[in-house]
């Protein structure tokens, strides 16, 4: 029912995600509280309100619980527990599950889980101290991947080791609890967004990611890969899906193998950077869908609308500095690119300040009666729209 009271989703978080969750809930007719610790979140501008307190800050979380009719995180920095208490102190639902959430903050749970149910992961180990890692370089063979088993992200977090001689540099270069998986010799980086609605399940079309320095610099849709690797790719999503409780959007990344086989990366229990093409390119956006499947709405169509390549604008500074950006007017003149700004009043090394969509040429190419442009055999594969975007998003710059 649509009403005259609109629901209130209360978010924990209220960086780039949250942002785009309120831009995708507010046609819904739904809007948004945050909590987050940065005043003037990227959020604020777009939300009813934002309450200003760390992610795990009692009073705050209890104060968004008490105003909110469901609950969801942008970040996995939330804190499971607390969500756990106020959702039964306020009786208001939280998705995706805080045991979800609790099972994938520590990678080494998140991989354990995942292989219990017969899901391909590669082989990881825990690692206490440097006989483990050495123990596990004989087994895995170098390079190995040393990872935080908790708060990396943006590629914060993980740390390849190349050889036995790096070990101790490698351990005092990592702090907290930690784990260490295989390399995986990969042809691609694939991932799947998949939503969780009430009593059933979607996934979006599989995008292929570009990494660089741990960090997402790119994503293509359709993934340059195989029907059968998509489809694979697919099953195995709903697979991860099915060992996850609680509604909600998931972004599952995903390695595809030499021999084309799958192996799951990370899961992410909340919207995914590499699910951002949806915004322009799929009947759904993964920030419409999250926000549908968190209260129960029937899940939207998750349908490619074009080919599309999404680039992030990532912060290429040496130093933090106020966040001024110039040359996006080349990217506002670009047909068929669209510019998102997160609104972070700071620039830092590698931070996401925004991302430049760019959609291939199927749907514009329609004549507005319907019938297709006798150009379409000229379209753009998405590696051009891969390289143009690339070129947009270089000539912004923070200088
Ligand atoms: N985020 C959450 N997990 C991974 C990412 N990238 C998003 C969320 C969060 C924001 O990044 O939207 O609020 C934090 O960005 P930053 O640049 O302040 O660290």
């Amino acid at each position: 029912m649509v009403t005259a009271s609109p629901p209130t989703l209360g978010v924990v978080g209220g960086g780039q995600l949250g942002r785009m969750l309120a831009e995708a809930a507010a046609p819904l007719g739904v809007e948004l509280v945050v909590v987050d610790p940065t005043p003037d979140c990227p959020a604020s501008p777009v939300v009813r309100d934002q309450i200003v307190g760390d992610f795990d800050d009692p009073d705050a979380v209890r104060e968004l619980a008490d105003r909110a009719d469901a609950l969801t995180f942008e970040i996995e920095l939330a804190d499971p527990d607390l969500l756990d208490a106020v959702a039964e102190e306020y009786d208001v639902p939280v998705h995706p599950d805080p045991d979800t959430l609790r099972t994938i903050q520590d990678k080494l749970v998140q991989k354990r889980a995942l292989r219990e149910r017969g899901i391909p992961v590669p082989d990881f180990r825990p690692v206490e101290d440097r006989d483990d890692l050495l123990d596990a370089g004989e087994a895995f063979g170098y390079p190995m991947m040393l990872k935080a088993r908790r708060g990396g992200y943006d590629g914060r977090g993980n740390l390849p080791v190349e050889s036995p001689d790096e070990a101790d540099d490698a351990l005092a270069e990592m702090s907290g609890e930690l784990m260490v998986e295989e390399f995986v010799p990969f042809e691609r980086e694939l991932s799947v967004i998949a939503a969780k609605g009430d009593g059933e399940v979607a996934t979006f079309p599989v995008g292929e990611n570009v990494h660089e320095d741990e960090i997402l610099r790119e994503t293509v849709v359709p993934a340059r890969t195989s029907e059968r690797v998509r489809e694979r790719a697919e099953a195995v999503a709903r697979d991860v899906l099915s060992a996850l409780s609680g509604r909600g959007v998931y972004g599952i990344e995903l390695f595809e193998r030499e021999d084309g086989a799958i192996s799951v990366n990370e899961i992410a229990p909340r919207p995914h950077n590499s699910g951002h093409y949806t915004i322009e390119g799929a009947l759904t956006s993964q920030f419409e869908q999250h926000v549908r499947g968190v209260l129960g709405y029937p899940l939207g169509a998750t349908d490619l609308r074009c080919p599309v390549a999404m680039s992030n604008v990532l912060g290429d500074v040496a130093e933090p500095r106020p966040a001024d950006c110039s040359g996006f007017e080349a990217v506002l003149a670009a047909r068929g690119a669209s510019f998102h700004w997160y609104g972070k009043r700071e620039v830092r090394p590698l931070r996401k300040m925004g991302h430049v969509t760019l959609v291939g040429d199927s749907l514009a190419s329609e004549s507005p009666t319907g019938g297709s442009s006798a150009e379409s055999d000229a379209e753009p594969s998405v590696s051009d729209l891969l390289a143009e975007v690339r070129s947009l998003t270089d000539s912004l710059t923070f200088r």
